[in-house]
């Protein structure tokens, strides 16, 4: 399913990882992409608009998000590490963002929260967003400041976001882990396209992840948004397992669904 029901969408974060496996994809669900990133990432191609813009630059944000219709917010501090960049990007680039989109009359966000978020929640545990935030760290509580901002704009102001709690979206999962958290690239747009073109939205928190067999989170409290996995981690269990040891229970990283990330840091 690819839908365009928009004239012009954002993509921030544009030169990460996910930026570049959503570019092309999500041409397909507007007449016009802007791209956005703080570093360069070459011109823009057919379709497509590139404003650079530091998220903590309220003005160029502001000119970042001047004219289009809805927002797919990737742009970031996108792992756990020292506070400041965090406060930048993540804290206060995120009310600039909200802000930019109330001026300007923006009306659907989606942003890129993270499974760390709920990183402190037990892998022998399957969860529904409606509990509380266990975030692991600093990143996974600037996630958390911005799913609760977010929230706060749709009941003041209207604007409606979905914040997509991404579990690992790369090309393949690199661990045990990932067998869990893992999101397909093609998912991921399966599921952004249905949070920009579900009928209404609300304020709705929805993990970001593929039809894999074990998984820790449940999405039943997001089926307005439509969004149906065709992909799953489970063709590459047998490869995975070839490949690494069997966990060693007794390691946080095993027991918490943020895995790493709660015994990452502290940083300075
Ligand atoms: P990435 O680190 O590859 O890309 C993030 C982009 O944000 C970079 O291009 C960077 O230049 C830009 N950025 C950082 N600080 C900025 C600032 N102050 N102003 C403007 N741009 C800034 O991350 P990736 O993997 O592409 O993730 C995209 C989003 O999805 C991030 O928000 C991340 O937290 C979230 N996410 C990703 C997951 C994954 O598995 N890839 C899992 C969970 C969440
Ligand atoms: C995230 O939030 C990160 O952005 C990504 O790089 C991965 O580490 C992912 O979580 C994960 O938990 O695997």
């Amino acid at each position: 399913m690819s839908l365009n029901n928009h004239r012009k969408i954002l993509l921030t974060g544009a030169a990460g990882g996910l930026g570049l496996a959503l570019r092309q994809r999500l041409k397909a669900n507007c007449d016009v992409l802007r791209l956005s990133d703080r570093v360069s990432f070459g011109d823009a191609g057919p379709k497509e608009e590139v404003v650079l813009a530091d998220l903590a630059d309220a003005e160029a944000v502001s000119n970042m998000v001047r004219g289009v219709d809805a927002i797919v917010h990737l742009g970031g501090i996108s792992v756990e590490g020292p506070f400041a960049p965090i406060l930048q990007a993540n804290i206060i680039g995120v009310y600039n963002l909200y802000e930019a989109a109330r001026l300007h009359g923006v009306k659907r966000v989606v942003f890129a929260s993270s499974n760390h978020v709920n990183g402190f929640y037990r892998q022998s545990e399957t969860i529904t967003a409606d509990r509380p935030a266990r975030p692991d760290g600093l990143y996974g509580v600037s996630k958390a400041f911005g799913e609760d901002l977010s929230r706060f704009y749709f009941d003041r102001y209207g604007i409606e976001t979905a914040c997509v709690r991404i579990g690992s979206s790369f090309p393949e999962p690199k661990d045990r882990r990932m067998l869990a958290t893992w999101l397909s690239f093609d998912d991921l747009h399966r599921l952004i396209t249905a949070c920009l073109s579900t009928p209404v939205l609300g304020h709705t928190i929805v993990f970001g992840m593929s039809d894999n067999a074990v998984t820790w989170w449940d999405n039943a409290q997001a089926k307005h948004v439509g969004y149906v996995p065709q992909d799953s981690s489970d063709v590459f269990r047998d490869a995975v397992y070839a490949r690494t040891s069997p966990p060693d229970l007794t390691d946080p990283a095993v027991q918490f669904q943020g895995g790493a990330f709660v015994r990452t840091g502290p940083f300075t």
